[in-house]
């Protein structure tokens, strides 16, 4: 009985240490190595609210597809996919730059946040 005390206490202390005999997490970067479109700000405001929306659409995408699985104790499984930092730029720079020429204007960044 002794022994197997002394052969099951690590596996109590790994369990109470990680919380799970079996933790496994996968995170899945969509759209992951997609070149950043360049772009250039007619001023500060400009790109100061681009940068305003890119921190804001980056936040809310922490959030996106997070799925977890869990015996509690015993098995740890989680899931997440997340959208690559330039897909999330290069989106609202397509959104901003309304005429396409590769510059947000003052107006549409002012225009952006209009709608
Ligand atoms: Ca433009």
């Amino acid at each position: 009985m002794a022994k197997i005390g002394l052969i099951s206490l690590p596996i109590i202390c790994l369990v109470l240490v990680s919380g799970c005999l079996l933790n496994h997490s996968h995170e899945t970067i969509i759209r992951q190595g997609e070149p950043l479109y360049p772009v250039t700000f007619e001023t500060e405001e400009a790109h100061a609210s681009f940068e305003a929306y890119v921190d804001e659409a980056e936040d809310n995408d922490d959030n996106f597809a997070n799925s977890s699985f869990g015996i509690p104790l015993l098995i740890g499984l989680s899931r997440s996919k997340k959208t690559s930092v330039n897909a999330i730029r290069n989106d609202a720079t397509i959104e901003f730059d309304i005429n396409g020429d590769g510059m947000i204007s003052d107006y549409e960044a002012s225009h952006f946040f209009e709608d």
